[in-house]
């Protein structure tokens, strides 16, 4: 009978640890979610990258102009999953209409405007940024950035 009370005051004694312990380490990972979920949605987290679309130009011997547009900078990176903020402006070319290959981001760039496009990249890889009508050298190209991601 006394073995049994002892029993069960060392089975009270190590339940009262547990909960202690339980209680301890639910706080201290609500304190670490409550952290994470205000470094997510913080605005000033998202970093802001700055790009523009510039214009090469010139004369060849026999008097032929030639030219061909360009995002500056044409190449940018980003940590994956990383949130950014891609802010172009249009300051050489009338419109320059873009997808980023392997993804549905879709956009216009116009002279004198700004287009913000949110970035967030879940798989590594370099995504092209193309101009669609100024894709290639035929058409006044390639109006090509690289978005590497790793
Ligand atoms: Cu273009």
């Amino acid at each position: 009978m006394k073995f049994l009370v002892f029993k069960k005051e060392t089975l009270l004694f190590f339940v009262s640890i547990g909960v202690v312990l339980v209680s301890l380490s639910a706080w201290f990972m609500l304190k670490a979610g409550d952290t994470t979920v205000f470094n997510q949605q913080g605005n000033k987290n998202i970093r802001e990258i700055h790009m523009v679309t510039a214009e090469f130009s010139t004369k060849m011997k026999n008097g032929e102009e030639m030219e061909a547009y360009r995002w500056d900078p044409g190449t940018i990176f980003l940590e994956k999953g990383e949130k950014v903020r891609l802010s172009i402006s249009g300051i050489n070319g009338e419109e320059h209409p873009f997808n980023i290959e392997g993804t549905k981001i879709k956009g216009m760039v116009k002279k004198g405007e700004e287009t913000v496009v949110p970035l967030q990249f879940d798989k590594e890889g370099t995504y092209r940024l193309i101009c669609e009508v100024h894709s290639d050298r035929k058409h006044n190209g390639p109006m090509i950035a690289y978005i590497v991601v790793d």
